[in-house]
């Protein structure tokens, strides 16, 4: 693990003007990518693991993870969805109470760690999930004009209302990276290539920055997350960098039937690499950080996966942080997790990971 300046980094931040206090978060990000290492990051961290959950949203402290299980130390990041937010509900899709969420969330910063939300939002067309893809029409009909327009903005409104409602102690908001309409360039999301114009999505893109950032005041860090699947296309669907701070990717691992462990870490290790070949010098040149936002091994079946495929997938690259996706309860899938838990198979090479003087987690 790479000691960075990170806490000193955040308090830096209190002296800022409410507009440049992303600035903190922004100025971790650069500090790891310039002493060489990556920050990791893992979804849903505080909320549940592989054998636990919070019981008690109201009054639990936020302290338990799998990843502090295995290398005594939190994520550098933690990534949070907020999926149910928009129709006023408890707890978010994967049931994380959003009360706790935002205790946590508070309590992640405070400890001098980055929270990160994306939003698996439903489709508010056909009352369908994320993953309704039945109608081309729902972005057009969120846009300004569109018959579902009002209603789209009023769930943005819970949204702005629980990012601001993300105070610290001393009644300052925390600054988060806000990381929406993921995976675009694929077509399993209602806002993905296939299923809304370019002028679409990235009208969608403009119009939710314009409400919160503008119009909200939300100081957050914007991270656009093409998917790996046609990333050579991801500039048409990019909204400018007037509206972006990070560029990232969702690049997961995976195994064919017939495939060897070897060819699969292969495949995926040059899978990232085209990916980063393409987005490292756009994100240079236009002055933004490069992440892999979303990625993982699900079940982690191997003792060498995050040293032999992650790291030197990530290798040669300036990227500022990894994040690898939520550990489910074993009673909601038993293999769907990413991060290591004790005992598990990759826990002692997570160790050699966390480790390594490339790496960030909180110190
Ligand atoms: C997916 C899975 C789902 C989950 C969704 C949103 O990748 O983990 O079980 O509901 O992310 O978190």
């Amino acid at each position: 693990m790479k000691r960075i300046a990170f806490l000193a980094v955040l308090a830096l931040a209190v002296g800022c003007t409410p507009k440049e206090q992303p600035w903190s978060i922004s100025q971790a990000l650069q500090s790891a990518v310039e002493a060489g290492a990556y920050l990791y990051g893992h979804q849903d961290d505080l909320s549940y693991g592989h054998n636990w959950t919070v019981e008690s949203p109201e009054s639990d402290d936020a302290t338990r993870s799998d990843v502090l299980a295995v290398c005594g130390r939190y994520p550098a990041i933690v990534g949070y969805d907020l999926g149910g937010i928009e129709l006023g509900e408890e707890a978010n899709l994967d049931g994380v109470n959003f009360d706790f969420m935002r205790r946590s969330a508070v309590a992640h910063s405070e400890r001098g760690g980055i929270v990160t939300f994306s939003w698996h939002l439903r489709n508010p067309l056909t009352g369908g999930d994320a993953w309704d893809v039945s109608s081309k029409e729902v972005v057009a009909a969120i846009l300004e004009g569109g018959e579902c327009h009002a209603m789209f903005m009023d769930w943005l409104s819970s949204v702005a209302d629980f990012l601001l409602s993300l105070k610290d102690s001393d009644g300052n908001v925390v600054p988060v990276i806000f990381r929406p309409w993921h995976e675009h360039t694929g077509s399993w999301f209602w806002w993905g290539r296939d299923l809304c114009t370019e002028e679409e999505y990235n009208a969608l893109w403009v119009m939710t920055w314009n409400y919160l950032a503008v119009e909200r005041g939300i100081d957050a860090l914007w991270a656009i997350s093409p998917s790996s699947s046609r990333i050579e296309e991801w500039t048409a669907r990019y909204p400018g960098d007037e509206y972006v701070d990070i560029i990232g990717v969702d690049n997961y691992f995976g195994r064919g039937a017939d495939e060897s462990k070897e060819d699969a870490y292969a495949r995926f290790i040059e899978s990232v690499h085209g990916c980063f070949d393409i987005l490292a010098p756009a994100a240079a040149e236009r002055g933004k950080l490069l992440a892999l936002t979303e990625t993982g091994c699900e079940g982690i079946p191997y003792d060498d996966w995050w040293t032999e495929a992650l790291m030197p997938a990530i290798e040669g690259y300036p990227v500022s942080y990894v994040l690898t996706w939520r550990n489910a309860p074993a009673s909601f899938n038993p293999k769907h997790f990413y991060a290591p838990f004790p005992g598990q198979e990759s826990a002692d090479d997570f160790v050699t990971f966390f480790e390594s003087d490339k790496t960030v987690f909180l110190d």
